[in-house]
């Protein structure tokens, strides 16, 4: 079993769940834990036992942010050079599903983190926001993109050019969660949505995230086709067979994962 210094893991039912654990510093993002979170979650993917992912931080906060003390001393050849916080790409090349399971402070990086994933759940304390700009600098983990696919321009840009925050309440009517449960219920809500998601074919639910994250990133004609051959794909699968003859026989499905 890898320790680690900043997040605790653990699997159940096919779940890998995924703790940040700084809570002196309100799971600040440092470089550790953006390498121990990416690091996690790439095990997680890789191994056969695990289906889905959830990563959730404490009741306080999910993360305040990127870590303003650890960035402070930097200068532009500094960040520049480190390419600083590019790693952080790998979360979004994650194939399993990943599920937010946000509580408290989402600011900054910890709003990024969550739009990283592909299902945001919400505790009714939760807080969203992309403060930056009064720190003096931008989002760096694509909150300026993420947010604004999320919630539309009116929105994102009113955030990022005030820094005001969303409660989970707004958050949820503008699309940026999907649910908002309460906060006593948010880690166990997570973990059954992720069970479901894992009791799901693995690589048909890795298909269905493939195929959804791909409207992000093409046109509507483009992106039918994709999901039209992904489509033709799952034909292919021996999951596909047990699924459809077990709804004609009336019994429930038992997944192979092939
Ligand atoms: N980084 C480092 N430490 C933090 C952070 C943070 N983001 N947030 C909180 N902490 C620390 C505090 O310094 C404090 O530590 P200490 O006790 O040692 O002083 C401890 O956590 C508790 O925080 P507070 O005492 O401030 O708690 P409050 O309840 O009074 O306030 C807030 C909570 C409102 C969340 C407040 O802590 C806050 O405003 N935090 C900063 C939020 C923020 O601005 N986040 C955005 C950071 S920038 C970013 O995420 C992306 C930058 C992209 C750059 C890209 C570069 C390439």
């Amino acid at each position: 079993m890898t320790r680690y210094e900043t997040i605790l893991t653990e699997t159940k039912n096919r779940v890998g769940l995924i703790t940040l654990n700084r809570p002196k510093a309100l799971n600040a993002l440092n470089l550790r834990l953006m390498g121990e979170v990416t690091a996690a979650a790439a095990d997680f993917d890789r191994d056969p036992e695990i289906g889905c992912l959830v990563i959730t931080g404490s009741e306080r906060a999910f993360a305040a942010g990127a870590d303003i003390k650890e960035m402070q001393p930097n200068d532009y050849m500094d960040v520049y050079l480190s390419d600083w916080f590019a790693a952080w790409d790998r979360l979004g090349q994650i194939r399993k599903p990943t599920v937010a399971a946000v509580s408290g402070y989402a600011l900054g990086g910890g709003c990024e983190l969550a739009m990283l994933c592909d299902i945001v759940l919400a505790a009714d304390t939760a807080v969203f926001g992309q403060p930056e700009i009064k720190l003096g600098v931008i989002p760096g983990i694509g909150g300026s993109q993420r947010l604004t696919r999320a919630v539309g321009k009116a929105k994102a840009m009113e955030m990022c050019l005030t820094g005001r925050t969303m409660d989970a309440e707004e958050a949820e009517r503008a699309g940026l969660v999907s649910r908002v449960v309460p906060a006593a219920d948010l880690l166990g809500e997570a973990l059954a949505v992720a069970e479901t998601v894992a009791g799901m074919s693995t690589p048909i639910a890795m298909m269905a995230k493939e195929s959804v994250n791909r409207a992000f990133e093409t046109t509507l004609a483009e992106g039918v086709r994709f999901e039209r051959r992904l489509f033709h794909a799952t034909f292919a699968t021996a999951d596909q067979k047990e699924g459809m003859a077990a709804f004609t026989e009336k019994r429930a499905a038992t997944f192979v994962n092939r």
